[in-house]
């Protein structure tokens, strides 16, 4: 009779670490016949096959007799022969498979907790963390990881590279209009195993989001400031001070740029570091007194926040007294004189560098001496000329000499400036006895 096999089928899963010389299965043949009925058991198939597997020619015992750590092939198919001691021996053969179970672990969060600080504006694409977790099996894929996000709120701003872990920003956090500013994301990781394993533990990723909050802002704005027109080109006369409230880079981080007004920028500059404005042009060529420079700070947010500011520079332009010279006029005439008569004139200069700055008006004034000299005399309060108002014959007094004073001013803006000093006019007068 020929040996047959009962209590088939022997596939069989074993564990990839499954330890060397103990039973897998037992295969058992019988041979009914009443002679040529001793059985012995052998192994063909595949090299592979059996480089790791034996069997007990006697007992049927199929066993590992190499280690399967770290071996990538997960079934091996196992052709057992049973022979009776017949001379040629009868056979039978049966084929069966041995399933490894090479996925002996489940991966682990090591970390499993992680934090980040990034700026709202962070570029999209940045890792924020690289989430890691271990997998003790040897061979890919038991031991091949991916990662994926389970959930959070906000969750959907960030994506995660599933083979790396790192978790990187997918959406602007500038325009996250819910204005959140903490995230946690959970993330599970799976082994891509033909029966995965997920980690029974997941991963929180704290994200802590710095917003730029504050805009900039000036202080002492706006900066007014009153310069004589003979400051030297260069020099100081304005300083910007401006501030931002938030505490990380870029959203404090301030850029200062001159933008403004009319001419202003012409006459002055702006040095955007230390935020100072200088004389640019010689400033007693220039009729204009008045200037102002606008200028922006923008932080660095994305979108930014600015604020503005101005300086408004006044120009003084009328910095010179006028002064007489000679401050005595003197002079004689007839008192035939007629009225409208040129008597003399006095002048008076000015030292500034511009009309109507350095124009001078004249007027006169009384001395106690001759209080009636005014009556007779007057001036062209534009030219200096003092003339004959009336007819000094006229003057039953008869006096010979009038003494009087002249005043002048000049026709600065927005205040004149008097001559100091008043000059003394003595006309002495040729009667007719
Ligand atoms: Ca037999
Ligand atoms: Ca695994
Ligand atoms: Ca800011
Ligand atoms: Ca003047």
């Amino acid at each position: 009779m020929t040996p047959f096999f009962v209590n088939d089928p022997y596939d069989r899963t074993i564990q990839e670490g499954q330890p060397l010389n103990i039973r897998i299965v037992t295969v058992e043949a019988r041979d009914t016949g009443a002679a040529y009925n001793q059985i012995r058991y052998s192994l063909i198939g595949t090299r592979e096959s059996l480089t790791y597997f034996a069997i007990n020619d006697v007992s049927g015992d199929v066993y590992l007799n190499r280690s399967l750590v770290g071996v990538s092939s997960s079934i091996f198919t196992l052709n057992v022969v049973a022979s009776d001691n017949g001379v040629p021996p009868k056979q039978n053969s049966t084929v069966f498979t041995i399933t490894i179970n090479h996925n002996q672990n489940c991966p682990i969060f090591s970390p499993k907790y992680y934090q980040a600080f990034i700026a709202e504006n962070t570029a999209l694409g940045t890792v924020l963390v690289n989430v890691t977790a271990i997998d003790l099996d040897t061979v890919a894929p038991y031991n091949t990881l991916e990662y994926f996000i389970k959930s959070g709120t906000g969750s959907d701003n960030f994506v995660i590279d599933s083979r790396t872990g790192m978790l990187k920003l997918a959406r602007s956090l500038s325009i996250d209009t819910s204005g959140v500013s903490q995230y946690n994301i959970i993330i599970g990781v799976r082994d891509l195993a033909p029966s995965s394993c997920t980690a029974i533990e997941d991963a929180t990723v704290f994200i802590q989001v710095q917003r730029n909050q504050n805009p900039p802002v000036f202080i002492n704005d706006p900066y007014r400031v009153t310069i004589p027109e003979t400051r030297p080109i260069g020099d100081i006369v304005a300083q910007f001070t401006v501030q931002d409230a938030d505490t990380v880079s870029p959203f404090n981080v301030l850029t200062l740029t001159l933008v403004g007004d009319d001419d202003g920028p012409t006459y002055f500059s702006f040095d955007p570091t230390t935020r100072r404005v200088m004389v640019a042009r010689n400033l007693t060529l220039q009729t204009g007194t008045f200037y102002r420079l606008r200028v922006v700070a923008v932080d660095g947010g994305t979108p930014p926040k600015s604020a503005t500011a101005l300086a408004e520079i006044t120009i003084l332009k009328n910095l010179k007294d006028p002064a007489f010279s000679p401050l005595s006029y003197t002079t004689t005439i007839d008192e035939t004189l007629p009225p409208g008569s040129s008597v003399l004139r006095v002048t008076a200069t000015d030292a500034d560098t511009s009309s109507p700055y350095n124009l001078v008006s004249y007027s006169l004034t009384e001395t106690q001496s001759n209080s009636q000299a005014l009556s007779y005399f007057a001036i062209d309060k534009s030219t200096g000329d003092v003339y004959v108002r009336q007819s000094i014959y006229g003057d039953t007094s008869r006096v010979l000499v009038y003494r009087f004073g002249a005043a002048c001013t000049d026709n600065g803006l927005p205040t004149q400036r008097p001559c100091p000093t008043t000059a003394s006019i003595e006309i002495n007068i040729r009667r007719n006895r």
